[in-house]
């Protein structure tokens, strides 16, 4: 399926501190976000169904595709448009097999070996990162900086998105390193304006 990656909002509640998901995720797409992954790590299967699908009636609105966050059965409970997931997760193959050939599956790398596993599995498209310092993660590897995201790109011929402390300063240097798209937690939810900059990251990367 053709997606447009190029501005790819990726939630986390703890950087809200306390705001309200749906209206932070729902000004991010009036800037403009192509694309949402709704991503929880600390909330029951119940919770993290039901804002599923309360998300899904905002993207849907937007015409704008949502993925879930390591969750193929929530992405299936509400017919999300896809999955992201990463080496801890279900394998690759295997959420293709469960998901079908037209929903689209994320894949998290770091590295090329990562890169080419995720790509000759079935993987639509993967996140790299981090490309910079993040604290919204807790990360283990060195950040991949332009090199790294350059050869990562360079390595598989499906879309790559770059991930980790991305925001308007280093937007066009995300874009020259040829990357498809920024996913971004903090530089957008973590604006007093998600709006306005998204619409300013929209620009940014039009413009390189
Ligand atoms: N994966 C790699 S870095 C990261 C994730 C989920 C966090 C990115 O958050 P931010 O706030 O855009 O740096
Ligand atoms: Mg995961």
């Amino acid at each position: 399926m053709p997606c447009d990656y190029s501005l790819y909002l990726v939630t986390d509640r703890a950087i809200l501190e306390g705001r309200d998901l749906f209206q932070a995720v729902e000004s991010a797409l009036r800037g403009g976000v192509t694309l949402v992954q709704l991503r929880e790590k600390e909330i029951s299967s119940r919770d993290f169904y039901q804002t599923a699908l309360a998300l899904k009636d905002l993207t849907v609105k937007y015409k704008v595709p949502l993925l879930i966050n390591d969750r193929l059965d929530i992405a299936l409970a509400v017919d999300a448009d896809g999955i992201h997931i990463g080496r801890e997760d279900l394998p690759v193959q295997v959420a293709r097999r469960l998901l079908g050939p037209q929903k689209i599956i994320g894949y998290s790398v770091s590295d090329i070996e990562e890169a080419i596993y995720g790509a000759k599995n079935g993987a639509d498209y993967l996140g790299a990162g981090p490309v910079y310092t993040t604290t919204t993660k807790a990360v283990t590897v060195e950040p991949l900086g332009m090199e790294g995201l350059r050869s990562i790109k360079e390595s598989v011929s499906i879309p790559v998105v770059g991930i980790g402390g991305i925001n308007l300063n280093n937007i066009r240097e995300v874009k020259k390193s040829g990357a498809d798209g920024v996913s971004i937690v903090s530089g957008i939810l973590g604006s007093g304006d998600p709006a306005r900059t998204s619409r300013e990251l929209c620009d940014a990367w039009r413009k390189g």
